[in-house]
């Protein structure tokens, strides 16, 4: 059980005890060009408060739309928003102005701050929303000035006069300090909100009991601050500990593997289809330091898993989480690990599966994912609340099963299983076969409707870079499925193409594969 004082403010505990003469110096963020101490760090934070507070008159509670890529001013006005007793509404770099004013008018946004970088669009959201009042620019390298052509008062200017000191406001653990979108894998945003001592029980949790977090641990990834799986793993994990984080953009599985050397990086945060990639290239860098290797975001596959541990001998910490959950509730560890199963429920959060009238159903059997904890999902003003929450357990809408021994194994997301002829197909077991073929580079596998079968398993395969398409490959692939799972699962229909749809975070969309094959 975890357990927080009433009043709490999380930007206090994460950073009030590097606060310290001889914890200042240690470094909290590095970039390729920046070294940014906890003091730096922590001045920083402060200084944007008062902006918050002084220039823009911003009182507790205020939404703040934030904006930006992966770097270190990005980080401190995430955390200077919550230190103000605001409330921070990431949003992902790759969002556009359509997106991003959906974001503003759900989410009755007037205050952003954005990277001068990504001006443009956010240009265009504040001349066609009538919530949006105040933007204000960042430079990203931290210089001061004005930000780019228009002449507007940067923030690192208006941040020069600030004192670097400033009180955090005493705000109540339970006060709202993060509103987290997600456009899930259905193109719907949903708003989930989220308290200030969540952010600090994700912490508490997956970090401690199954990555063993430590002080000299120096951690690397792709997953964007704007994405709970960014924020925890890139920058609160980090800090909760007095440890260092490497903030990148627009990192390539390539330029991973260098940053990881580069940096002495000893854990990392991504998702399978990099980890897929990187492995391949993972000979040529020196990544003796690397200890420990997350996978979330998407099912891992064993190839994947295998490949990887081939390459690098690291076995990888596989975890599902949940913009809901704000975090991994689901992940193992070293000799924890079973191939093949996500791993066993994070002390602190309890998990089960149900069956479609919510009874607990028993090992072997497949059903929704339902899971309860420190954290849960909390919509803002939205009716799928009850469709995600029912008598207390959080249903992540993932179709699982558990072992005897408390393994949870990861079947579909419940929407995505197939019936055909009668038979329950999931998607992402196909795939795990069609993904061994040596020509594939990646695979998304859903059902179409289909007179004869009510729906056809059908792949989308992406080749790789040498591969040519063929009707003899399809039937290779074919086979491999049949010969290595049940024949039924076989996909009857290969489409080939270019890329997957994914959401900015990186998830397949299955139901715009859906679209094109029916189109
Ligand atoms: O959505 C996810 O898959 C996820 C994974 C890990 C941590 C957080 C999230 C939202």
């Amino acid at each position: 059980q975890l357990h927080y004082p009433e009043r709490l403010n999380c930007v206090s505990e994460l950073l009030g005890k590097m606060d310290q003469p001889e914890l200042r110096d240690r470094v909290a963020i590095r970039t390729y060009t920046e070294s940014w101490t906890y003091a730096r760090l922590i001045a920083s934070v402060n200084q944007i408060a008062h902006v918050l507070q002084q220039d823009m008159q911003l009182v507790p509670g205020k939404r703040v739309l934030l904006r930006g890529a992966n770097n270190p001013m990005m980080a401190a006005c995430t955390l200077a928003v919550l230190k103000a007793g605001c409330i921070a509404v990431p949003t992902m770099p790759l969002l556009r102005a359509k997106e991003l004013g959906v974001i503003v008018a759900k989410a009755e946004i007037s205050a952003a701050l954005c990277s001068a970088s990504l001006r443009d669009e956010m240009v265009f959201v504040e001349e066609n929303s009538s919530h949006l009042k105040q933007v204000i620019y960042f430079n990203e390298t931290g210089e001061t000035g004005e930000t780019g052509e228009t002449g507007e008062t940067s923030l690192e200017s208006l941040m020069q006069s600030k004192s670097i000191e400033f009180a955090a406001v005493d705000t109540l653990a339970e006060d709202i300090c993060l509103i987290s979108f997600t456009s899930g894998t259905t193109g719907m945003p949903k708003g989930t909100m989220h308290f200030h001592r969540d952010l600090l029980a994700i912490c508490d949790c997956f970090p401690r009991s199954v990555l063993a977090t430590q002080s000299d641990d120096v951690f690397i990834g792709t997953p964007p601050l704007a994405f709970t799986f960014g924020l925890g793993g890139l920058l609160l994990f980090p800090l909760r500990v007095g440890a260092s984080t490497v903030l990148l953009e627009k990192l390539t599985p390539e330029t991973l593997l260098k940053g990881i050397a580069d940096f002495g990086a000893t854990i990392c945060f991504t998702a399978p289809t990099f980890y897929r990639q990187m492995a391949v290239l993972a000979k040529s860098f020196d990544l003796t330091r690397l200890q420990k290797t997350v996978s979330a975001g998407e099912a891992l596959p064993v190839s994947t898993r295998e490949a990887w541990q081939q390459a690098t001998g690291l076995v990888m910490i596989d975890g599902i989480g949940a913009t809901e959950m704000l975090h991994i509730f689901i992940s193992a560890a070293g000799e924890q690990v079973r191939s093949g199963a996500t791993g066993k429920v994070i002390p602190g959060y309890q998990a089960c599966v149900l069956d479609e009238t919510g009874n607990v159903l028993g090992p072997g059997l497949v059903g929704r994912l339902a899971v309860k904890g420190p954290t849960g999902c909390r919509y803002l003003a939205d009716t799928r609340q009850a469709n995600y929450v029912c008598n207390g357990w959080n249903l992540t809408g993932d179709s699982y099963q558990m072992d005897v021994d408390g393994y949870f194994w990861y079947r579909a997301r419940s929407d995505d299983m197939i019936i055909s002829a009668g038979y329950n197909i999931a998607g992402p077991e196909v795939e795990e076969i069609v993904l061994m073929h040596a020509a594939v580079a990646e695979c998304a596998v859903v059902g179409l409707p289909d007179e004869e079968r009510g729906q056809k398993v059908t792949a989308f395969v992406v080749l790789k870079p040498d591969q040519i398409a063929s009707p003899e490959l399809i039937k290779q692939i074919q086979d491999l499925v049949k010969d290595t799972i049940a024949p039924y699962k076989y996909p009857r229909a290969i489409e080939f193409c270019s890329s997957l749809p994914r959401t900015e975070t990186g998830k397949i969309q299955r139901f715009k594969l859906r679209q094109i094959g029916l189109a």
